[in-house]
């Protein structure tokens, strides 16, 4: 009895720390609650006439608004922990189409690999984008959402990032033992 007390407590404190792993910051300031803090502003195409501010519209956001021909301005990150293969990053945005090639994009971006997911073009409204790492990406990592148009004016709020790591494997594995220990016990 006191054997497999001693187990569970071992397994939840190793569980614990496999989960509080998983939790470690990827990115600052991921829902823009109450300004821009950590987020760099980049403009990609200066022909045009753009403008990134923060809001507080859409529970906090970051507004890029843009016009001309073309034009195009990005909010950007570098990630502080690595992401393992299985990892999900999800953008929330609100945006206004009003151009010829209106659009926003999520970019990832590693010296050698540069990765563009388009979100919804042509429409206005709520939407968002979900990236799925497929190996292993080192801290450092280029994380950005981009708005661009070609010619007109459109306006992208970024609402949110959400970081979803995989289960660390050590974790599932403990919680497993745990569940099974547990109901061994019960039946005792
Ligand atoms: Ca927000």
């Amino acid at each position: 009895m006191k054997r497999e007390f001693v187990l569970i407590l071992a397994m939840v404190m190793m569980s614990a720390y496999g989960i509080g792993e998983a939790n470690a910051t990827l990115l600052q300031n991921m829902d823009f609650e109450t300004d821009l803090t950590g987020w760099s502003i980049g403009v990609v195409d200066p022909l045009g006439t753009w403008d990134v501010q923060w809001s507080d519209e859409y529970g906090g956001s970051a507004k890029m608004y843009i016009t001309g021909a073309p034009a195009q301005t990005n909010v950007s990150q570098a990630t502080q922990i690595a992401m393992e293969s299985g990892d999900k990053i999800t953008v929330n945005v609100f945006h206004t189409d009003m151009g010829n090639f209106s659009g926003w994009a999520l970019i990832i971006e590693e010296p050698g690999d540069w990765q563009v997911l388009y979100g919804t073009c042509g429409a206005e409204g709520y939407d968002s984008v979900t990236w799925t790492a497929d190996r292993v990406y080192d801290a450092g990592t280029l994380i950005g959402v981009s708005c661009s148009v070609w010619p007109g004016t459109s306006t992208t709020w970024v609402e949110s990032l959400t970081y979803t790591p995989v289960p660390e494997p050590a974790t599932m594995l403990f919680l497993g033992l745990g569940g099974l220990v547990l109901r061994k016990r019960r039946k005792v």
